[in-house]
């Protein structure tokens, strides 16, 4: 069996629901200037509002005056957690003040007012994809180390408003994506220049984002001792294409840029791994002499993940992509509507790999299925195809931790109501539980629906996963 203490729920971000993008003081964030995508492209960023112009975190879902409504479906389901982000732009809505918007601040606490009153306990993500866009447009965002010290009064505001409401807490959402993805939407913030070298750029910001965790969790640990933090991986999981003992070398080397980031954040220091990259690519990055200490200061607690599909690595074979990466098609798997490639199997190999590099507990904080949801006749949603998703990586999950011994501490599925798709800013890309009357162009009532998967998570949680765990050990 799993532990009572099992933490089962969901998880949005801020900029994928809140909406609000003015509202109470708000600055704009980088998210607020990004198109939606036309025909599932990546999305086109602006450097400023433009009139006339859809963009999707503008009202969203409106989770900012739907709150209350949305938590309470949270607590029907029997959420032990709910995983959401804050706003560094609500706080801070350019990002280099020296005092936080207070009106920004009150929004939170009622959320975490609400969340309490259902004894629901907060995760929450420091930096979820997107920071104010002055810092983006003034400051050259991470390329610029005095970033770290914005990001840490962000984080020092919020850690001590919230400290007796707050266990865990993620620093940066998806953080190897900095070097996965270089696309500028990220929260990175980087939009590169023709001239320079993406991986040395990359890297550099990278660097900053690392010593600015490490100094948020060391300082966290000043205002709370009880703190947990964790760090959050992009963990896709990939296979070799063929045998060729030249596909499996490229596995090795395709997940060493996950690594990079967990070596770092787990071990406090730049590993063999991370030299390598360096060297793979020509690097020399500017580390100023008390990064050392900080970085070993600052280490990790728990391995926050995000685990949707795996990837098929060799030197030749056709492309597929992931939300953020692109890699081959595996002829054994089936994709979704988006063509991700599905694979619950791969969460488990995937637990297993970073359990057996760290040591270090785990969280899978997003795992889910984007897809487009129909309402039938009848008024419902019979999304039986979400429930056959889940059901099926949480087997697997199951599977790492009462099979393999693997040390999972919770779980909780991504966009657990529907929300704005961060890589296309679609809608019609739905992974709730609880669908939302908004469509791709931000039309609808905002009115909330539940899903077939609504009851069907709801029995889970309050079985605790045990008829998964029947089937598991004693199959039909
Ligand atoms: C992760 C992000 C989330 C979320 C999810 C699904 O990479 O952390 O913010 O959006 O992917 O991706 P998408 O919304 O593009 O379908």
């Amino acid at each position: 069996m799993l532990p009572k203490t099992f933490l089962w729920g969901g998880a949005t971000a801020a900029n994928q629901c809140e909406g609000g993008y003015q509202l109470n003081g708000k600055g704009l964030s980088i998210v607020d200037v990004e198109r939606a995508s036309i025909n599932k492209q990546k999305r086109a960023i602006d450097n400023c509002v433009v009139p006339n112009i859809y963009y999707p975190s503008h009202e969203a879902i409106d989770f900012f005056h739907h709150y209350a409504e949305d938590i309470a479906l949270f607590a029907e389901m029997g959420f032990k957690c709910y995983r959401f982000s804050i706003a560094w732009s609500r706080i801070f809505p350019r990002g280099d003040e020296l005092t936080p918007n207070e009106a920004g601040l009150q929004f939170y606490d009622r959320i975490f007012a609400e969340l309490k009153k259902y004894n629901i306990q907060p995760i929450v993500t420091l930096s979820h994809y997107e920071m104010p866009l002055a810092l983006v447009e003034e400051y050259d965002s991470w390329r610029n180390r005095q970033l770290i010290e914005f990001f840490t009064r962000f984080c020092e505001v919020v850690m001590k408003r919230y400290k007796d409401d707050v266990t865990y807490w993620l620093t940066f959402n998806e953080i190897n994506a900095t070097v996965e993805v270089p696309r500028p939407w990220h929260q990175a913030g980087l939009i590169y220049r023709e001239d320079e070298d993406q991986y040395q750029v990359s890297l550099q910001a990278s660097h900053h984002m690392l010593v600015a965790s490490a100094q948020v969790v060391a300082l966290g640990r000043r205002i709370n001792p009880q703190f947990q933090f964790g760090c959050m991986l992009l963990y896709p999981v990939f296979y070799p294409l063929t045998p060729s003992p030249k596909d499996t070398v490229a596995v090795h080397e395709r997940l060493s840029y996950v690594y990079y980031y967990g070596d770092v954040h787990v071990k406090g220091r730049y590993t063999h791994t991370c030299q390598a990259i360096w060297q793979r690519h020509g690097i020399t990055l500017k580390i100023e002499p008390e990064d050392e200490q900080i970085l070993r200061s600052g280490t990790v607690d728990f391995i926050g993940l995000s685990y949707y599909f795996s990837l098929a690595v060799g030197i030749d074979g056709s492309s597929s992509e992931g939300n953020l990466i692109v890699g081959n098609k595996n002829p054994y798997l089936e994709t979704t509507q988006w063509g991700w490639q599905i694979d619950a199997t791969g969460l488990r190999v995937a637990l297993n790999n970073l359990y057996d590099r760290y040591e270090t507990p785990l969280f899978i904080v997003e795992n889910g299925l984007g897809a487009v949801d129909e309402i039938s006749t009848d008024g419902m949603i019979h999304d039986a195809y979400r429930i056959a998703y889940i059901d099926a990586h949480i087997e697997a999950m199951q599977q790492a931790i009462l099979i393999d011994h693997v040390g999972v501490i919770g779980y909780t599925t991504w966009g657990c109501i529907d929300l704005v798709s961060a890589s296309t800013g679609e809608m019609s890309k739905r992974y709730g539980f609880i669908y939302v009357d908004v469509d791709d162009k931000g039309q609808g009532t905002k009115k909330r629906i539940k899903k077939d998967s609504f009851t069907w998570y709801q029995h889970l949680i309050m079985t605790n996963g045990a008829e998964i765990t029947e089937r598991l050990f004693n199959p039909e």
